[in-house]
């Protein structure tokens, strides 16, 4: 997929008090706005033309957008975050869907589920069931891509936040992959790019156009991608790994 566009939302004052199990401290907000600044920056030297949201006070972790909708070329999912904390901060998102998109589709109660756990590979997307996405979400989102003429599958997590913590598609058949993905049957058949356990976090990579974005402070991983033919751009998200939050998490692409 061609990406031309990013929607973002800035991170609120009630960052502080956003979902963590990372055992790494509570962020600092004017630190993570710089951040979050230069992340948008590297998004737009990637071509994409980013819209940008104001802060949600109300729900804490809402600048991982990426949560609460799947953007493909065919419709808009907006999605029932699992976690009670962030269950209703999808509701503030159809508005700016509507400036892109006439098709939007909902995944409803008892249904729940959370974008971190969609990984597209072309027009495949595989759902991972999680703490916050159920089977019934899955089930869901399925039906929706089978109607727009896409597919879904499942892979059950065992221990990781989302399915993209451990996982990244780069195209050209490049799958990054760490810790319980390493050697799932399911990812196998791709040209598997193994993330080190002691970088594990930069295995939350995202791939736009002929750039892949790293976090900073990976330099195996960085290595690694480069290796593989992409240009990288490393950027600091210390604050919100503080959330257990990665580079994906702060955009939704489409
Ligand atoms: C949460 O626990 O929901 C947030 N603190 C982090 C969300 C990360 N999102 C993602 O991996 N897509």
């Amino acid at each position: 997929m061609k990406f031309s566009r990013a929607i973002v939302r800035l991170p609120g004052h009630s960052l502080i008090d956003g979902l963590s199990s990372a055992g790494l401290g509570l962020p600092d907000y004017d630190t993570a706005l710089v951040q979050h600044a230069k992340y948008v920056e590297a998004l737009k030297y990637c071509g994409l033309d980013v819209t940008t949201l104001p802060p949600d006070e109300n729900y804490p972790d809402s600048t991982f957008i990426e949560d609460v909708a799947l953007l493909t070329s065919r419709c808009a999912v907006i999605t029932n975050p699992g976690a009670p904390t962030r269950n209703g901060e999808a509701e503030n998102i159809g508005t700016a869907l509507e400036n892109f998109y006439s098709d939007i589709e909902k995944i409803r109660p008892p249904g729940t589920l959370e974008a971190g756990d969609l990984l597209a590979v072309e027009n495949h997307y595989y759902v991972g069931l999680s703490e916050r996405t159920n089977e019934e979400g899955a089930r869901q989102l399925i039906e929706i891509l089978n109607r727009y003429g896409m597919t879904g599958s499942i892979i059950k997590l065992k221990n990781v936040l989302h399915l993209k913590t451990g996982t990244a598609y780069l195209g050209n058949n490049n799958m990054v992959v760490c810790g319980e993905f390493v050697t799932h049957p399911e990812f196998l058949k791709f040209s598997r790019i193994e993330i080190d356990e002691d970088e594990s976090y930069a295995a939350n990579c995202i791939r736009i156009n002929e750039y892949v974005i790293v976090p900073l402070g990976f330099p195996k991983t960085a290595e690694k991608i480069r290796g593989a033919g992409y240009q990288v751009i490393e950027t600091d998200v210390s604050e919100f790994r503080k959330l257990d939050g990665g580079l994906s998490c702060l955009s939704l692409r489409f």
